[in-house]
């Protein structure tokens, strides 16, 4: 059967292309009779970025192998060839698996329009868009992501479109788990903890993992604020003064203050004792408790809240008193946190939720002390900086040491001795380096080796995307956003797998990611914007996938919650990267 209709499609095609393709049959130059596929057509699809390039991008597909050496490049709907070019030799990259490839390079292609990748013998690429634009909704609609996953409100229209749903966890009387009981609040205790986003697809709230993806945002505004100082997002605050990535992220840090004991110390996580089931929010109506009390979660919330309190000053009489406020809670945390010093997260025998346990706390406390430095311009935070930093390296919501030199670099250069700015600028300028080296080394052209295929592997590339575009920011060299941009087409379709790794944004995107919400509100389209996790071959889930290479062991299943699930400090550096992209 399948056969039948392949003949008839070739046959079709023929016929089309003889008889002219252009609409009004008259001016439009004929697709060359040479450019029809000689042979049966491969299976295998050109792999590029579904959403688009930039004009003046570096712009290369992945054409799965093939004797041919020629590629073309066909205005759509015209039929015109408008480039010819010479494919690479073959390649390939074993963590990708054993396939060979091709590169198809038409980078110095760069008049706007759509078109297609032909190669004699292979199907049509989809179509490609050249234009200024292609990442504008894209950057919208991931930062809408925090808004449709936020706890204790209903989502409504006209924010939510067909994705309104009711309100769940309004967290007004959450529990003190034994493991977090102090005097002043003991076990099963109360008290609110409304407000906050999930932290993924779970309907936990996870201190240590909010300090990175909220971290991530605040930077994109105090990086880029022009970007974002006119930009709506069509929320419920989007009609007052205040930017809306700073609307949106005041509903996280608003619950992050209520996570502070009041000792000073701060619940490491608001959970239900177990995962929840496959439910909307509001039908999770099991206890939730704060437990236990970590280093990592004083030490993420310090850097956080005197981030908050140094941003939202300007917006002192639209929130009156909450700068001083927060800097008073992160101040209290960092005297928790040099009292504890070396206090993990243990997971209690009587929990499963998400653990994101930590047990070096150096990186914590170097993040913290340049923030707190940052906002308060007090000595002893830049000489705890000092006694703390380490070498930078790609951040995650456990080593956030780079965020530390990020912050004093990109924002301190006036309060800092030029020396020492000098020696932070070459170590991260030395990171991005390595970073480059690496994706030069890539057949596909994406700095990723074998240790960077962990779970939530999307957000490494997106990690190093944030690190080169900082570099740019740093030294103005060209290769740094070029380089970062190929990391973009990677997350958009060119990679392995050939999905578009963001919900909606793509001909070949995710449809069942491990997201309750998206999975239960009886909605064919998941919420759209979310980045997924990614490949990552550690069968945690035990679903089964389609390969084991670390590049392309990535399932589109509910059922694959290491490489389909979303979370807040994955699409973080996807906002991050976009507003430095539409920034500059
Ligand atoms: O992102 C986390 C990843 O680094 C860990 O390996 C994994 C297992 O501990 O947990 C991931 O975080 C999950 C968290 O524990 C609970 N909410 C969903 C998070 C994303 O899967």
């Amino acid at each position: 059967m399948r056969h039948i209709n392949y003949s008839i499609l070739i046959l079709l095609t023929f016929f089309v292309s003889a008889c002219g393709g252009g609409s009004d049959g008259k001016e439009e130059p004929q697709v060359n009779q040479a450019q029809l596929p000689p042979e049966p057509i491969s299976k295998a699809k050109i792999k590029l970025n579904q959403l688009g390039y930039l004009p003046n991008a570096v712009k290369i597909a992945i054409v799965p192998n093939t004797n041919q050496a020629e590629f073309t490049l066909v205005s759509m709907p015209s039929g015109n060839i408008v480039f010819a070019g010479t494919l690479s030799a073959a390649l390939s990259w074993p963590l990708a698996g054993d396939d060979k490839f091709k590169q198809a390079d038409f980078s110095s292609f760069s008049t706007e329009g759509s078109y297609i990748i032909r190669v004699n013998g292979l199907e049509d690429s989809s179509i490609i868009n050249i234009n200024t634009n292609v990442y504008s909704a894209l950057h919208d609609s991931a930062l809408k992501f925090y808004y449709f996953n936020r706890a204790s409100t209903a989502i409504t229209y006209p924010y939510a479109d067909q994705w309104s749903r009711n309100e769940g966890h309004s967290d007004d009387k959450v529990m003190v788990h034994t493991s977090a009981a102090s005097t002043q609040q003991p076990a099963g205790s109360t008290f609110p903890s409304t407000k906050g986003w999930y932290d993924a697809g779970d309907y936990g709230k996870y201190v240590v993992n909010s300090g990175i993806a909220t971290y991530s945002l605040l930077a994109a505004y105090e990086h880029f604020p022009a970007f974002y100082r006119d930009r709506e997002i069509n929320i419920p605050e989007s009609a007052d003064s205040v930017p809306d990535i700073l609307n949106e992220v005041l509903w996280n840090i608003e619950w992050l203050t209520t996570m502070q004991s009041p000792d000073g110390g701060v619940y490491h996580k608001l959970t239900t004792l177990d995962w929840p089931g496959l439910e909307m929010p509001d039908e999770d109506t099991r206890d939730r408790y704060v437990i236990g009390k970590s280093t990592a979660a004083a030490l993420d919330f310090a850097a956080i809240l005197s981030m908050a309190s140094r941003i939202y000053q300007p917006y002192e009489s639209t929130f009156p008193g909450k700068s001083e406020q927060w800097l008073k809670a992160a101040e209290k945390a960092w005297l928790w946190a040099l009292e504890n010093e070396n206090q993990p997260y243990r997971q209690p025998l009587d929990v499963t939720s998400g653990e994101y346990g930590d047990y070096t706390f150096n990186d914590e406390f170097a993040w913290a002390a340049s923030e707190l430095f940052m906002t308060t311009k007090k000595i002893k935070y830049l000489e705890k900086y000092m006694e703390t930093a380490e070498q930078p390296s790609v951040p995650s919501w456990a080593n956030v040491s780079y965020l530390a030199t990020s912050t004093l670099l990109l924002i301190g250069e006036e309060d800092i001795e030029p020396s020492l700015y000098q020696s932070l600028k070459e170590a991260q300028l030395a990171l991005a380096n390595n970073i480059v080296a690496q994706h030069k080394n890539n057949p596909y052209r994406v700095a990723m080796v074998e240790a960077d295929f962990v779970w939530g592997s999307n957000a490494v590339v997106l990690n190093k995307a944030l690190v080169l575009l900082q570099a740019y920011r740093l030294s103005k060299e060209a290769i740094y956003k070029q380089v970062a941009l190929e990391h973009v087409d990677y997350i958009l379709g060119r990679n392995p797998t050939g999905y578009s790794y963001v919900t909606g944004y793509g001909n070949k995107t995710p449809l069942f990611p491990h997201h309750r919400i998206s999975a239960s509100d009886g909605i064919d389209s998941p919420i759209p914007g979310m980045l997924v996790g990614g490949p990552h071959n550690g069968n945690q889930d035990g679903c089964v996938y389609p390969s084991q290479h670390s590049a392309s062991a990535y399932l589109d299943d509910w059922c694959s919650f290491s490489t389909n699930e979303v979370a807040i400090n994955w699409n973080a550096p996807l906002v991050y990267v976009l507003a430095a992209l539409l920034d500059q």
